[in-house]
């Protein structure tokens, strides 16, 4: 079992979590779990093959200061992964040399949605970046999704936009 994070973080919500579902870090072997068919609901993925998840996989487990939070919600009878939900850090000189974190790549799958099991995860992040001590939390979305992110506590930040290029 190879698991990105420390399961300990995450396992007091187990409870909230229906039967015959696991709440668990990403794990090394999650590639053939469908964990890249569940983010290809989301966005485009491409061609990520087992050698390929597996390093991509182990860079982001080792990094130091620790990176990289990837939640997911696996299916007790067959592993298969349904859900899934990633904190990322990013650490600064800024703030006392603190971090930020960023909420990514949400999704909970089409067949599942309706179940308040994305507004479990976001409660996970934002409880792990408490504990880690993040200075902010952010995120992207949709129009469509300010009103549910609004109710974790985020909001817009006046004054101060977002923009992007993209190649
Ligand atoms: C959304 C996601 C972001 C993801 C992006 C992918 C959340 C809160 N936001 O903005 O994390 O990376 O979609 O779309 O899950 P893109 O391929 O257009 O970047």
């Amino acid at each position: 079992k190879d698991e990105m994070f420390d399961s300990s973080l995450i396992s007091r919500f187990q409870k909230e979590i229906e039967p015959g579902y696991v709440l668990r870090p990403l794990q090394m072997n999650d590639h053939q779990n469908g964990y890249l068919d569940l983010l290809s609901q989301l966005t485009s993925v491409g061609d990520v093959d087992d050698e390929w998840f597996e390093k991509r996989f182990i860079s982001m487990r080792d990094t130091n200061p620790k990176a990289y939070y990837v939640v997911v919600l696996a299916d007790e009878k067959n592993d298969r992964i349904v859900a899934s939900a990633t904190l990322v850090i990013e650490w600064k000189f800024i703030h006392q040399a603190g971090c930020r974190g960023r909420v990514e790549d949400v999704v909970v799958d089409e067949q599942l949605r309706g179940k308040k099991i994305g507004s479990l995860l976001n409660r996970i992040l934002v409880h792990l970046a408490q504990q880690i001590g993040v200075y902010k939390l952010s995120l992207e979305c949709k129009d469509k999704l300010i009103p549910f992110y609004e109710s974790f506590g985020y909001k817009k930040d006046e004054g101060n936009n977002f923009l992007v290029q993209r190649f």
